[in-house]
């Protein structure tokens, strides 16, 4: 006979297990009741819920069909971050003054593989943001195909009108901690926005300094110092391919396409240059002040220059419009703008439901993640109610995830592969990605890629843990 489990305080609720009625009937408790006892274990942590939600949505008849999974307590186990870390950050600014800020390390899961994930420096970075980032970062990496556990970190600083010598003197202070805590076996952190290949840089000088070792423990090197070809671009690259496979199996082509990107960081850039390079259109990009329109759409000169402007001057999109004589719309983001397919490649909840209407009656056809969880959930249902084509995060953008994956295997040879061969690799990952998620995302009214990714996602780790015992 089976366990009864009673629900008898709030600290007790184990909500996966099954329960029974009084006749004795198998009841399981609903998704809410669920995400009740997700909220109490994880109070104030609003990004964190969603992103659970979202997951539990997809997977809830695939666990209840399958009993190993409630028997294993999976869900639980899979929404309880494997080790935490917060830390003071503590720095001398150009001015002599003393600054403090909180660095972040969730390490999820390591079922899989090491933990592997990114450190996103940003004012907004807290405890809630890192814990869904590293969440997610779980199912994306289990899809990628590569042995790679889930981690996210970062802090809670603002590289925006900071000297060199500043990011520099942070950067040194944040791994004079997280050095202790992460290896190429154990936990091997990357970029995400705010971090890119400056900070990494000056990340991988403190680590090694610290450790006394040259290794690969942090990707997204540069090319001379044990980087990989290709991880600059991947991210960007990997969702402009991730978007021509759906639109592929849908019977549609990216060519002579009309694409709208936000943000003009690192995925903004490369989804662009190879957007443009597919035969479509690139008409919008933004960052935090405001939006560039530009009709006839960007070409590899005008690229050229946001890369220089955005990566060395570190300038405002807004120089854009200046220097082209296009529109600016202050303070707003490009969802307003016709388009034929949305790359949002700035940060989370940049897609409203209202910005989702406007999109879907400007006639949209494809929106893809390129950033973390850029469509709010009620953005997410307007989309998959309308029919649109619709690549989630976790998928769409693991192309970064994966040439770091590849990084690792490189530097576990003490060998670079030249360019062709990772974008060969980054397109097949993409693809397999692609397929995974046609397989379990099929649905009457075809395929649904936010179920497919999560369910594919989950099994992987799912029952990789289920072997592993009770960890
Ligand atoms: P970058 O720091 O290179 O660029 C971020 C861009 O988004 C900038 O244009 C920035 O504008 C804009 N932005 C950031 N925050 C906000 C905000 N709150 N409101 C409006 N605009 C904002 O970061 P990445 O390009 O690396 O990352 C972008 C997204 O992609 C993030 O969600 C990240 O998690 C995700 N991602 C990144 C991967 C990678 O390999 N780098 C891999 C997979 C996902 P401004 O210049 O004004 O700050
Ligand atoms: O969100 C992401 O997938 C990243 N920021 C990249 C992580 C990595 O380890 O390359």
């Amino acid at each position: 006979m089976r366990p009864e489990n009673k629900i008898n305080s709030k600290e007790d609720i184990n909500p996966t297990v099954i329960t029974y009625k009084q006749n004795g009937d198998d009841t399981y408790i609903s998704i809410d009741t669920f995400m009740e006892s997700v909220k109490m274990r994880n109070p104030g942590e609003p990004e964190f819920h969603e992103a659970v939600r979202e997951v539990v949505e997809s997977i809830w008849e695939l666990i209840h069909q399958q009993p190993k999974y409630i028997e294993g307590n999976i869900l639980k186990r899979m929404t309880e971050p494997e080790r935490m870390l917060m830390f003071r950050v503590p720095w001398v600014n150009d001015q002599g003054n003393i600054r403090v800020n909180r660095g972040y390390r969730v390490d999820f899961s390591s079922t899989i593989g090491p933990y592997k994930g990114g450190l996103r420096f940003h004012p907004s970075v807290n405890l809630d943001i890192v814990k869904f980032l590293s969440f997610e970062q779980t199912l994306k990496n289990s899809l990628t195909t590569l042995p790679m556990g889930g981690a996210k970190g970062g802090a809670n600083f603002d590289v925006k009108g900071k000297s060199d010598m500043e990011v520099m003197r942070f950067c040194q202070s944040f791994m004079n901690e997280l050095y202790r805590h992460i290896g190429e076996k154990t936990d091997i952190p990357a970029g995400d926005i705010g971090v890119g290949e400056r900070e990494i840089g000056y990340l991988f000088g403190q680590y090694k300094r610290l450790k006394n070792e040259f290794d690969g423990t942090i990707t997204g090197k540069g090319i001379s110092w044990g980087g990989s070809r290709l991880r600059s671009e991947a991210t960007g690259y990997g969702v402009v391919y991730f978007v021509q496979e759906m639109l592929q199996n849908y019977g549609e082509k990216l060519e002579g396409k009309t694409v709208s990107i936000s943000g003009s960081g690192n995925v903004a850039q490369y989804a662009a240059e190879k957007a443009r390079q597919q035969g479509a259109k690139v008409i919008t990009l933004s960052d935090t002040g405001g939006t560039i329109y530009d009709p006839d759409g960007i070409d590899e000169n005008k690229l050229q220059y946001v890369m220089h402007l955005k990566n060395d001057e570190r300038g405002r999109i807004k120089e854009y419009a200046l220097r082209y004589d296009v529109e600016y719309l202050e303070n707003q983001n490009p969802w307003s703008i016709k388009c034929d397919i949305a790359l949002p490649c700035a940060t989370e909840n940049e897609i409203s439901a209202s910005d989702a209407s406007m999109l879907i009656s400007n006639g949209c056809l494809c929106v893809a993640e390129g950033a973390n969880k850029p469509c709010t959930s009620d953005a997410v249902k307007l989309f998959l109610n309308n029919g649109i084509l619709f690549g989630p995060g976790k998928a769409a953008n693991a192309g970064g995830v994966a040439v770091s994956g590849l990084e690792m295997s490189q530097n576990g040879m003490r060998i670079q592969w030249p360019r062709e061969k990772v974008e060969k690799k980054l397109q097949e990952i993409m693809k397999d990605i692609h397929d995974n998620c046609v397989n379990y995302g099929k649905t009457e009214n075809g395929i649904n890629y936010l179920r497919g990714a999560n369910i594919a996602g989950f099994i992987k780790v799912a029952d990789a843990m289920l072997q592993q015992g009770v960890v």
